[in-house]
């Protein structure tokens, strides 16, 4: 057991390749070298954004070529951004050091126990000035600047580029405090209940990786609560039990560990374009809904959501997106306000190259699938991500008793700015009755989820299978080298901006 899970869980994410890579055109010159003016990369961007959209022959594979998904191993990490900084180890030893601590799943093992998966980054913030931060942030405002933008955007901006630049700590133990409530047992509202015991503190079996990232899983002894309570068995009970974790030496790293039993529906989530207007597909939107404005959810979808939450029984939330780790803490703030607590995945920083952004999200899913072999699943997402397009009909394909439905946000059919085509071949084959392509949140109201429907029968599927919207002659790929372009760029400007 242990080695599945070692093959499949965590091994991809320590074992993925990682060819070296090339040497970065804006990185490796000498110190202070004259490095491209951030307007060049915004013109490569918008060249790159027009070819793709008019089809004019340049497509991802070009992109690729260029050189530019480099900068994708160049959200800088770790020791990068202390040299890049200037920054002393010892100011930064002075730091606390922080742990992003993300809420967890764990499963009832044939061994009837609790096993839970942890997993998150141990980092430190240096100091950087306002001023500093400011500059660095100019950096990728797209037609705009600092001075420009309102206070709130600029605190925004000042503190997702703060998050970047974020020191990774390697080579450190993590050790995590499970707490029960002392609500024990109570709190039945969304199917889920604080644990009535299981309080203990387990260390995770391997220390941080290079770039700070902990994972593993950890067995729950069944000890007493406040209360003379006990964890209830996988096998006894339907509800979700819950048990604070808090990181030790940090008050920065507490979450939520879900217990979460063998059977049972779990709706897995994609956040960008579905849960949250982020207009992925259109760069300049794209960064400022990331990095300056506030997010905001994507029309009434958090009523639907409350709404399965108050009526369906014992229902577990996953969130699933493939943001990089550095933007996890703003993700799960927005989510946790706005939509029903649950269980968050994001993409380690190991994760960082092209082929693993293709590859992330399939990973993430397997890794769940494989851990909850009997609940029912239904996958929410939208079709400008063609990783979800791929990975969730080829999840219903491999698993067709448990993917229950597949629902997908019709990006185009509401967006007339989305003008990437998208492919819906995979969906070839399914039952008709598993999938549905819906155009706004109103189109889910009132399905009978618990009885299995996925289907909103007052409006017509005629889904073609193949290149939707090809005319625009492009390829599949190119909206998620897309999507990681938008921080790609951002990386891209802001190493820009450290070297001039
Ligand atoms: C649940 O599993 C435990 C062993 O893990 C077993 O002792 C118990 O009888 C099972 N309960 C039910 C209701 O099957
Ligand atoms: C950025 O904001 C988030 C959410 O408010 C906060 O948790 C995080 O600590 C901030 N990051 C930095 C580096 O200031
Ligand atoms: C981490 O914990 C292991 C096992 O307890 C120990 O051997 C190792 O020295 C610890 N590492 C650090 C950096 O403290
Ligand atoms: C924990 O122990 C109590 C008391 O023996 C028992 O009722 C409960 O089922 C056990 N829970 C688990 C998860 O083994
Ligand atoms: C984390 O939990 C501890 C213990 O309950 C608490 O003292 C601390 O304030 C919490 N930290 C945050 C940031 O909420
Ligand atoms: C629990 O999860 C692990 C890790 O994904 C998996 O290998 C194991 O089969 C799961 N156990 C059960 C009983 O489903
Ligand atoms: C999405 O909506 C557009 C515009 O209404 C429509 O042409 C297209 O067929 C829809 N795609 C799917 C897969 O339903
Ligand atoms: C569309 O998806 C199918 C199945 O996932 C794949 O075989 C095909 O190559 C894709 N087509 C394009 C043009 O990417
Ligand atoms: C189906 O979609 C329509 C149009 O959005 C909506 O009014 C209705 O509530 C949905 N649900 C059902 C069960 O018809
Ligand atoms: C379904 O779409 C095809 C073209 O994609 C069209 O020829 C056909 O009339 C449509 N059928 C319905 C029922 O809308
Ligand atoms: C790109 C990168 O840094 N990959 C790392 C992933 O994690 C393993 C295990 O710690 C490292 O050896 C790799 O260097």
């Amino acid at each position: 057991m242990l080695l599945s899970f070692l093959s499949l869980c965590l091994g991809l994410a320590l074992a993925v390749p990682n060819p070296a890579p090339a040497p970065h055109p804006m990185v490796t010159p000498a110190p202070r070298a004259p490095a491209l003016d951030s307007r060049d990369l915004i013109q490569e961007w918008d060249n790159y954004v027009n070819s793709v959209v008019s089809g004019l022959g340049s497509t991802v594979s070009n992109y690729i070529a260029s050189g530019v998904p480099q900068f994708f191993q160049d959200l800088p990490t770790g020791k990068d951004v202390e040299a890049k900084l200037g920054i002393a180890d010892r100011d930064l030893d002075a730091k606390p050091t922080q742990v992003l601590n993300l809420p967890a799943y764990g499963n009832y093992t044939d061994n009837g126990e609790w096993s839970v998966f942890v997993h998150g980054n141990v980092y430190k913030v240096p100091d950087i000035s306002e001023g500093t931060l400011n500059n660095l942030a100019d950096g990728f405002l797209i037609g705009t600047e600092m001075d420009e933008i309102p206070p709130n955007a600029q605190r925004q901006a000042r503190n997702m580029t703060a998050s970047i630049f974020v020191v990774q700590q390697g080579e450190v133990n993590v050790t995590i405090d499970f707490v029960a409530g002392d609500n024990g047992g109570g709190g039945t509202e969304r199917g889920v209940i604080e644990a009535a015991g299981g309080s203990q503190m387990i260390q995770v079996p391997d220390e941080t990786t290079d770039q700070g990232d902990f994972a593993g899983w950890l067995k729950m002894e069944n000890t007493t609560g406040p209360n003379g309570g006990y964890l209830l068995r996988g096998n006894e009970t339907n509800k979700i039990q819950t048990l604070e974790m808090h990181a030790q030496g940090t008050d920065s790293g507490n979450a939520t560990a879900y217990l979460v039993p063998p059977r049972g529906t779990t709706i897995i989530s994609d956040i960008d374009d579905i849960l949250r207007v982020t207009k992925i597909w259109d760069p300049e939107e794209g960064v400022l809904n990331s990095f300056t404005r506030p997010f905001i959810p994507w029309l009434n979808m958090p009523e639907l959501y409350a709404e399965w939450a108050r009526t369906v029984d014992d229902l577990h939330f996953h969130y699933l997106t493939t943001t990089p780790e550095q933007a996890t803490r703003n993700y799960m703030e927005f989510t946790f306000a706005t939509y029903p607590l649950g269980s968050f995945d994001t993409r380690p920083l190991n994760f960082s190259d092209v082929t693993a952004t293709l590859s992330i999200r399939k990973h993430l899913l397997d890794c769940i699938f494989e851990t909850f072999p009997r609940r029912k699943f239904i996958l929410v997402g939208d079709t400008s991500n063609s990783d979800v397009m791929k990975a969730y009909p080829q999840l219903a394909k491999d698993h067709p008793n448990t993917v229950q439905c597949i629902w997908l946000r019709n990006t185009s059919s509401t967006d007339y700015t989305y003008r990437f085509p998208y492919n819906t071949s995979g969906f070839e084959g399914l039952p008709a009755s598993q999938y549905m392509f819906f155009r706004v949140p109103d189109d889910l109201k009132g399905l009978d989820l618990a009885g299995g429907s996925c289907v909103n029968t007052t409006f017509a599927q005629n889904v073609s299978f193949g290149m939707q919207g090809a005319a625009l002659g492009s390829d599949a790929g190119g909206m998620a080298v897309l999507r990681s372009g938008i921080w790609a760029m951002i990386a891209a400007l802001l190493v820009t901006a450290l070297a001039v």
